[in-house]
């Protein structure tokens, strides 16, 4: 049995990437949640994880770190991950590697924070070029391989990439296309991704620079964490 190393559902939107391929597929582990600490990531993440950083997977004795390596490494054992398609399977790949290592006027104005409703003050010509980029890629995914997934008709490790971006756009109101905001409707009626929200929400946890980060973005119109 896997067991994947997490961090709070409210804000760590690296560790939702794993934990929604294995959850929406029905892969069986065990999570463990470590709140972020208010000092000493590093010295308390290194306990279990190399890089210091969540998601980690351990399988026995083996451990994968980064969402990346994690998701590759469970496609080696299990169909489904990415689609068997060669051509969706080739776009799935690309994109989902242009959201590992880029968008980051949206990483850093826009942490994710599940629970919130934030209404920016301004958009700035970065933050705006990475919305279009992924509405553009949403677009394009869903008309060339014909949806409502991005690479077809079903959840591949994709839409697993761009799900935390899903999350940040439902807590910014980040202004996308109706095709977007339809791909956007599609993923937020996942089980699994409510699974992930309604636990979001019931976390006790509320962690100063993260929530700093958050209320720095803009005007705090809910706070519907419990
Ligand atoms: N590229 C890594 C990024 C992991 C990452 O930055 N994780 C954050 C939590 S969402 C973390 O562990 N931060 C702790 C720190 O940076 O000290 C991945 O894809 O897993």
């Amino acid at each position: 049995m896997y067991t994947l190393h997490i961090a709070n559902k409210n804000y760590s939107s690296w560790s939702l990437r794993p934990w929604l391929v294995l959850h929406v597929l029905g892969i069986p582990f065990d999570e463990k949640v470590h709140p972020f600490p208010e000092s000493n990531t590093w010295d308390s993440y290194r306990t279990f994880s190399p890089s210091g950083k969540v998601p980690c997977l351990e399988d026995g004795n083996i451990r994968v770190w980064d969402s990346l390596a994690i998701v590759e490494y469970l496609a080696e054992q299990h169909d489904h991950i990415w689609p068997s398609d060669k051509p969706a399977r080739a776009w799935a790949r690309s994109a989902a590697a242009e959201m590992h290592s880029g968008f980051q006027a949206l990483r850093n104005t826009c942490g994710m924070s599940c629970g919130l409703r934030i209404q920016l003050e301004e958009i700035s010509p970065a933050l705006q070029k990475d919305i279009a980029r992924i509405d553009e890629l949403w677009t394009q995914g869903i008309q060339k391989f014909g949806g409502p997934f991005l690479a077809g008709a079903a959840f591949s490790a994709v839409d697993a990439f761009f799900a935390p971006v899903v999350f940040r756009a439902q807590t910014y109101h980040l202004p996308l296309s109706d095709n977007a905001n339809k791909y956007l409707k599609t993923i937020l009626a996942l089980p699994s991704m409510q699974a992930w929200y309604d636990a979001a929400l019931a976390e006790p946890w509320r962690e100063p620079a993260h929530e700093k980060e958050t209320l720095d973005a803009g005007k705090l119109i809910a706070d519907l964490r419990t």
